[in-house]
């Protein structure tokens, strides 16, 4: 197999982290997103959406997406096991997951991709041109302030996102306080559940890559 990357991306991060927890080794390719190779006629064959994350199959088939790509890697190596280990575990991870996605990840990437200088009509990932909308930037930050409230109050009874056991969902919200540091997104002052489950989540191995 082959995994497409980018080191500096939050989104392919995640795989990195899942990779890293269940010691998976994968021949690594980064893609220059700063350079536009994701748009290249070679990279648009590979994933004609543009983006990274790819893992690339041994038959030459190719999955985007984080989740589709941790979720197949998940039913090769079982062990140990990042979505849970339980019907119901499982269901809280990918429940904890989207809210994750859709709440903290894509507040974030509005707030980033709606500001910087470098994205002119690229607000959103992708071949098309999209023009940037100011306002859509602040309402990422302020939506990425209400994203860790929540989480803050899910941790305050649960030692990780998603119940009392690490998981994917860790994963992705490690990529979402990470990233939002990268931004100068403070966390709040009070949000002392983040802070001891960022000390224990950030601490791991896996969580350099
Ligand atoms: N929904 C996709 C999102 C992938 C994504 O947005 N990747 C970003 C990097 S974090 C990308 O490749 N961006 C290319 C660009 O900005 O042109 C997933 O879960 O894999």
């Amino acid at each position: 197999m082959k995994f497409y990357d980018c080191k500096t991306a939050p989104s392919p991060r995640r795989v990195r982290i899942y990779l890293a927890e269940k010691d998976i080794q994968i021949e690594t390719v980064q893609v220059d997103l700063g350079s536009g190779e994701q748009f290249s006629p070679q990279f648009r064959r590979i994933n004609p959406d543009c983006v990274v994350p790819v893992l690339e199959l041994d038959d030459g088939r190719y999955i985007s997406e984080v989740l589709a790509i941790c979720l197949y890697l998940e039913d090769l190596h079982p062990q140990p096991p990042m979505f849970g280990r339980t019907p119901e575990e499982r269901a809280a991870v990918l429940m904890w997951n989207a809210k994750v996605e859709q709440q903290g990840l894509w507040a974030m990437a509005d707030a980033f991709r709606n500001s910087a200088k470098g994205l002119v009509d690229k607000a959103l990932p992708g071949p098309d041109p999209y023009p940037q909308i100011p306002e859509l930037a602040e309402r990422g930050r302020a939506r990425v302030q209400a994203f860790f409230n929540k989480i803050d109050t899910q941790l305050a009874t649960n030692q990780f996102i998603a119940g009392d056991f690490y998981s994917f969902a860790d994963m992705s919200a490690l990529a979402v306080v990470d990233f939002a540091g990268w931004l100068k997104i403070a966390l709040p002052e009070n949000a002392n559940n983040i802070a001891r489950w960022y000390e224990s989540v950030a601490g791991r191995a896996s969580a350099a890559v």
